[in-house]
């Protein structure tokens, strides 16, 4: 009995239900945007993991490099530190739990409190140590660009056509900020619900030019002057044949959406990580 009691003790395992309940308390918030962190974290979530190169393994929510000056600085992620911030005090709770982890757990976890899909999502993420992992700038995908440059980015990744359209879904949360990226409006008219009204009103409203706006140009609905907006790459997924194809399947059923987004997003937060032989899928109720 005595050598037992001085055997090392094996640290204790990081309960990821109680960091994710934790993190769920940190979501409403009545003085910022809509009302919630929740599509912040999930753009936190996407930005960390959206810059994976699948050529050379380069980028990827591994490493949470976004810490560091060269990536936390690209236009890109103009805003996502509000997101990072908000996080510090689960990261003080729980030192145990990496900062890669963490913004990806986020993610998983905004979504589904904003009712979506639970997205099964596993630990083993590290943090790298310098800004030496920083990915080059201009991985993430241009708002203003074309389809040749939305296929280009998430091929670059390892995605096809219908995992890009199950991913756009995602605007159906959140909102443009001008002092972040230059544009302005939600995409819908519930922006902290996870719904697949990204679709139905890209597939069902008139979108034109948004008029009288001196910021980036944006499309707008009813006859250029509404109260909700597509990014000229959003109406990609409408005038792209094959895009639009998906659009309409997930305008259709919800469901299907809601499985096509959830393995594709668990995808995106996993590309380029390599977890524990034993790393469990959390799934969370
Ligand atoms: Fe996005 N996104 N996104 N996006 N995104 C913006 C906001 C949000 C592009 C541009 C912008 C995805 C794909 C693309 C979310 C999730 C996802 C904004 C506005 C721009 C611009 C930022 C701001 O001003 O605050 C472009 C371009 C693409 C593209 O792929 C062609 C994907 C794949 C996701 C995802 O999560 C899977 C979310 C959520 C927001 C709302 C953020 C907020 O603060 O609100």
């Amino acid at each position: 009995a005595a050598a037992e009691e001085e055997a090392p003790k094996e640290p204790e395992p990081l309960d990821y239900r109680k960091v994710a309940a934790d993190i769920a308390e940190l979501l409403d918030d009545v003085d910022y945007d809509d009302g919630s962190y929740g599509p912040v974290f999930v753009r936190l979530a996407w930005h960390a993991s959206g810059t994976y190169n699948k050529a050379d393994g380069t980028g990827g929510s591994n490493g949470a490099t976004m810490r560091f000056g060269p990536e936390a600085g690209d236009g890109a992620n103009a805003g996502l530190d509000v997101a990072r911030n908000r996080l510090e005090p689960i990261k003080a709770k729980y030192p145990q739990i990496s900062y890669a982890d963490l913004w990806t757990l986020a993610g998983v976890v905004a979504i589904k409190e904003m009712g979506g899909p639970s997205i099964p999502w596993k630990a083993g993420r590290t943090d790298a140590v310098s800004a030496e992992s920083c990915p080059p700038q201009g991985r993430l995908p241009d708002a203003s660009k074309d389809r040749k440059h939305v296929r280009e980015v998430f091929n670059r990744m390892g995605f096809d056509d219908r995992e890009i359209v199950a991913l756009m879904g995602a605007h159906v949360l959140g909102r443009c900020h001008p002092d972040r990226s230059g544009y302005h409006l939600p995409w819908t008219y519930n922006p902290t619900t996870f719904t697949n009204a990204y679709y139905t009103l890209l597939a069902s409203e008139y979108w034109k030019k948004e008029k009288n706006w001196d910021g980036p140009m944006q499309y707008s609905n009813r006859k250029g002057t509404g109260d909700i907006m597509m990014l000229p790459t959003d109406m990609e997924m409408l005038w792209d044949r094959t895009f639009k194809q998906y659009v309409k399947e997930f305008a259709n059923d919800e469901q299907v959406w809601f499985d096509a987004f959830s393995s594709a997003f668990k995808k995106l937060i996993e590309l380029g990580v390599q977890f524990p032989a034993e790393a469990p899928d959390i799934v969370l109720e």
